[in-house]
């Protein structure tokens, strides 16, 4: 496993050398929800991988490599293969490593999480389970987490007072282990908000000692 919590690259930067036989990259930023999902996923099935921080104001030029537009998150294997788009990417770490299966097996269910998923992108769907997917965490709840996670932060967590279902899932997720082991304390993400927003490129590392 690995500390997800290191300095970001930017421009100027030498590039990383070629990822170990036997564990995964993913090219990140300790603020993105989106990373935040393949961070969960990673944590959620216990891959081992390393994680390159991306400092998004400045990019590295070599990165431009890793993704046509040079975006977060980016997964890449031992055999130089490139995976991104969040969903795409916690969809292959859920297929290409064995253990804990987060999508389920059935095609149904399957296409039922994928098409809530859709519908998160509009309006929020109806659940009458604890979890999305059922009774167990699975991949709908992680890939819906990281915006949760971040209604404090941006000072709009009144939104789910009158939707009950919802502050249980809340609750349910903030006690699932995953969850807790990459959450950001809010002050954190509040001064990492505070300098993005007066477009200092420090903002990515904010709160990191050195
Ligand atoms: N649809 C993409 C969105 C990823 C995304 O927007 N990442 C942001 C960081 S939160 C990014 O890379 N921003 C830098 C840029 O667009 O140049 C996904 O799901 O992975």
């Amino acid at each position: 496993m690995t500390d997800d919590a290191t300095r970001t690259l930017g421009k100027g930067s030498i590039p990383p050398g070629p990822v170990p036989e036997g564990v995964i990259r993913l090219y990140s930023m300790r603020f993105c929800p989106y990373a935040h999902r393949t961070r969960l996923v990673l944590r959620a099935k216990g891959i081992r991988h390393e994680v390159i921080n991306i400092n998004l104001r400045n990019k590295p030029e070599w990165y431009f490599t890793k993704h046509p537009f040079g975006q977060i998150p980016v997964l890449e294997n031992s055999k130089c293969q490139l995976i991104y788009e969040s969903v795409i990417a916690c969809e292959y770490l859920d297929d290409a490593y064995p253990g804990r299966k987060l999508y389920p097996y059935d095609p149904y269910e399957r296409a039922r999480q994928k098409m809530l998923l859709e519908l998160f992108y509009k309006i929020l769907g109806y659940q009458n389970t604890v979890f999305f997917g059922g009774d167990c965490i699975s991949m709908i709840d992680y890939l819906f987490w990281p915006w949760f996670e971040r209604l404090e932060v941006y000072g709009i967590a009144d939104c789910v007072n009158h939707t009950p279902a919802l502050r249980l899932w809340i609750a349910a997720m903030k006690q699932d282990p995953t969850v807790c082991s990459l959450l950001t304390d809010k002050n954190t993400f509040l001064g990492f908000l505070n300098l993005y927003f007066q477009n200092n490129p420090g903002a990515f590392d904010y709160g990191l000692s050195c």
